[in-house]
């Protein structure tokens, strides 16, 4: 079997392999039905909120007319416990939390999953939402390179007591075509770098975390610090994303519609009516990719 985007000698035909976050398992004895059923797979489109991808997920079986029997909903693949998954003609489509360590797990599952299905040529796209650096919310952000809190594109990983670092870049070629995708729709973007955190508040600068030892200046100074680097927004889970999609060679994008301009406040608090239309546009602007890439 072709390992194309899994590096592990330990996993050359396995017998069995337990997916457990999926609440799915592998077997070799069933490697035909697993194929049939995730064998067409061409896009992985995940997303911090399980009712957020719930919604692209209705939205895609529209765009693509997959009709559902009258009175039946889509509905999900394995366990929910964890992370909720769908699959929609030729793209699965899951839920990743908040978080690095979140969206490791799954990641290292639906690539085995993939790669168990002879499903070799998929694109990622993480498509969420973050704070603007510099630009005004509503924003598309499309990453060129997620950053660490030194603004160096790299993620290390401590692995067996030693740090490994990787570079974590994403795919030019797919955040070219999804910004001429943005631009034949009209929705406002921007190609930068993310800054990624492990955390919402301290390590992005918040002024209203429950702690905070420094100072507006001290803050702002940061941010525009960022902002001279080429950042032009922060979230919390570009910097893994680009770093295991870049590892193992798979085309990858992050999406991520900007909530705030950080260099004017921390608090989201715009009407929900225009945060829902926020989060409509990384939806959107996927939407019209999957569409363009699919005729
Ligand atoms: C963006 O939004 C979440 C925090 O509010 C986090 O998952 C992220 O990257
Ligand atoms: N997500 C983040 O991580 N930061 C923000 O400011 C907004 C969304």
């Amino acid at each position: 079997m072709a390992h194309q985007h899994v590096i592990n000698a330990n996993l050359v035909n396995p017998s069995t392999d337990v997916l457990y976050h999926l609440g799915l398992s592998y077997s070799e004895a069933e490697r035909e039905q697993f194929q049939a059923i995730f064998g067409d797979i061409k896009f992985f489109i995940c997303g911090g909120s399980a009712e957020r991808m719930k919604t692209f997920a209705h939205k895609l079986a529209e765009t693509m007319d997959i009709k559902t029997p009258f009175g039946y909903s889509l509905s999900h693949i394995g366990s929910t416990s964890r992370y909720t998954t769908y699959k929609v003609g030729p793209v699965l489509i899951a839920n990743h939390g908040m978080g690095m360590p979140s969206i490791s797990i799954l990641l290292h599952e639906v690539t085995k999953l993939l790669e168990y299905a002879g499903a070799h040529d998929a694109i990622y796209i993480r498509m969420g939402t973050s704070g603007g650096v510099g630009v005004e919310g509503g924003t598309v952000v499309l990453t060129s390179e997620a950053l660490n809190h030194e603004l160096r594109p790299v993620h290390v990983v401590p692995i067996l007591g030693k740090l490994v670092e990787r570079p974590a870049k994403l795919s030019e070629a797919v955040t070219a075509e999804i910004a001429a995708v943005c631009d034949s729709i009209s929705i406002p973007y921007a190609i930068g770098k993310t800054l990624c955190a492990d955390d919402f508040y301290e390590e992005q600068g918040r002024l209203d975390g429950a702690i905070c030892e420094y100072t507006n200046e001290e803050k702002l100074a940061f941010l525009q610090t960022c902002h001279d680097a080429g950042t032009r927004n922060i979230e919390m889970e570009s910097r893994l994303f680009a770093a295991f999609t870049h590892k193992l060679n798979i085309p990858a994008a992050v999406v991520c519609v900007t909530l705030l301009n950080r260099l004017e406040g921390d608090q989201v608090t715009k009407p929900h009516s225009v945060l829902e239309e926020y989060d409509l546009r990384p939806m959107s602007v996927v939407l019209a990719y999957i569409k363009s890439k699919l005729q």
